[in-house]
């Protein structure tokens, strides 16, 4: 097992903690306050070539692989979780259309948009205010009619929606047969497209968050990514890929509460000593860089398993809830470490607080990726032989 990272992955790690040491950390606090879309930061990491980075290289991509895209996501997320937020939501847009769409659908729909002077951006449009955690709830409709599909409904929570000029939008093409009547379509920004309510949040104020209106919007058959009724597939196999994305910025949030906070423990005397130097303190920093390293390396490894195609639901869920579990965990501590100063908001840890919240929310809730990751573990159960056998309930093999 080797843990080092080739050359090409250490120069984007480096290139990317570099790049956020100057451009996010300082800005983040002072940018926050505007609560809108960090744009000029946004476009500083596009021209420092951070953003896009899955995207085959046949269709004007730089066809790096997932695990390189955690680097920057844990690097960015280091510095701002808001920020790492918009400059990577591309990701889980797009990665739909990689997964279905052919070369040619990528080449004429997303190519234009990654190889301009100015960054664009894509929308991931599942979520509708009735259906979130159940995901085969949507109610957004397309029907056929003749060369075209016209879509209706209204999406919510999309990130960079009012940014946006593709939406990646998972409609009904046949509602009776619930999730095997979903199917995914790219949808180019136009007329009928609206952007709706901008949603009001806790944290993360660095990221827009919008509903996107769909009105009787037209777009051709090749807007079709994959086949009718495999939009719920693809949404699925999506999030197994997109997950360990959103691991890597909450370990990224997880790292920087302990840094923060071991700063402080240094510097910080009471009672005559560093407040490190009382177990109480040093205990608790112990755990919390125990959680970055575990969170750090399930979130490699799902991300490792992604890009071979190998089964990776249950280890994009573990890398998912454990790390932004750590990021809300350490966040927490780090605030009770600094006392006061951890309250305040001219200080650093607070605000890893309120972002990090979102991390065990958005992308699958912290609970649906435990019923994901306890579900394939009763399933892997139906063969498992412990050597140990004993009847339980008169049956020594379980059943699933
Ligand atoms: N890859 C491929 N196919 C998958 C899959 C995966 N990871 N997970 C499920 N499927 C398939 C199943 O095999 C099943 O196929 P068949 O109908 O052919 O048998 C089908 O999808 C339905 O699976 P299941 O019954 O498990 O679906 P549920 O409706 O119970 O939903 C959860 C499962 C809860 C896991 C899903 O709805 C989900 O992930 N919800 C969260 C959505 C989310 O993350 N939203 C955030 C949006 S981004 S901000």
């Amino acid at each position: 097992m080797d843990f080092s990272l080739t050359k090409e992955e250490q120069e984007l790690y480096e290139k990317a903690k570099t790049f956020t040491k100057e451009h996010i950390t300082p800005k983040a606090h002072e940018l926050e306050k505007k609560d809108e879309f960090p744009a000029d930061v946004v476009q500083k990491a596009y021209e420092a070539g951070l953003m896009n980075l899955h995207i085959p290289k046949e269709a004007g991509g730089p066809g790096m692989s997932l695990l390189a895209e955690t680097f920057v996501s844990e690097a960015t997320g280091y510095g701002c979780a808001g920020i790492a937020t918009s400059i990577m939501c591309n990701n889980l847009a797009f990665a739909p259309l990689v997964i279905g769409a052919t070369i040619d659908q990528l080449k004429k729909y997303v190519q234009p948009l990654i190889t301009e002077k100015e960054p664009k951006f894509g929308g991931f449009c599942l979520t509708e205010r009735k259906a979130g955690s159940d995901a085969a709830g949507v109610a957004t409709r397309a029907e056929r009619d003749g060369d075209e599909y016209i879509i209706n409904g209204t999406k919510c929570f999309i990130t960079n929606g009012p940014q946006s000029s593709l939406f990646t939008v998972f409609a009904s093409t046949q509602p009776e047969l619930k999730h095997k009547g979903l199917s995914v379509f790219m949808v180019p920004k136009q007329k009928g497209v609206k952007i709706g309510h901008i949603e009001n949040k806790m944290g993360q104020l660095n990221s827009v968050q919008s509903e996107v209106i769909f009105e009787d919007v037209r777009v051709p058959q090749d807007c079709l990514v994959g086949k009718e009724g495999e939009g719920f597939k693809i949404a699925m196999m999506t999030l197994d890929k997109t997950r360990a994305g959103i691991a890597a910025i909450a370990t990224g949030v997880a790292q920087r509460a302990l840094d923060e906070a071991a700063r402080f423990a240094n510097i910080r005397h009471q009672f005559g000593k560093p407040i490190g130097r009382f177990q109480g303190i040093s205990f608790k920093l112990a755990d919390m860089g125990a959680r970055v390293a575990a969170a750090r390396l399930l979130t490699r490894y799902a991300a490792w398993l992604a890009d071979r195609d190998l089964p990776v639901s249950k280890d994009s869920s573990y890398a998912k809830f454990f790390a932004s579990d750590a990021a809300m965990e350490n966040a927490t501590d780090a605030v009770q470490i600094m006392g006061g100063y951890g309250y305040l908001s001219e200080y650093p840890v607070e605000k890893l607080m309120r972002d990090a919240k979102l991390l065990q929310i958005y992308e699958g809730t912290n609970e649906v990726q435990r019923l994901v990751a306890g579900g394939a573990i009763l399933k892997d159960s139906i063969n498992l032989d412990t050597g140990f056998h004993v009847e339980y309930d008169g049956k020594d093999a379980p059943t699933f």
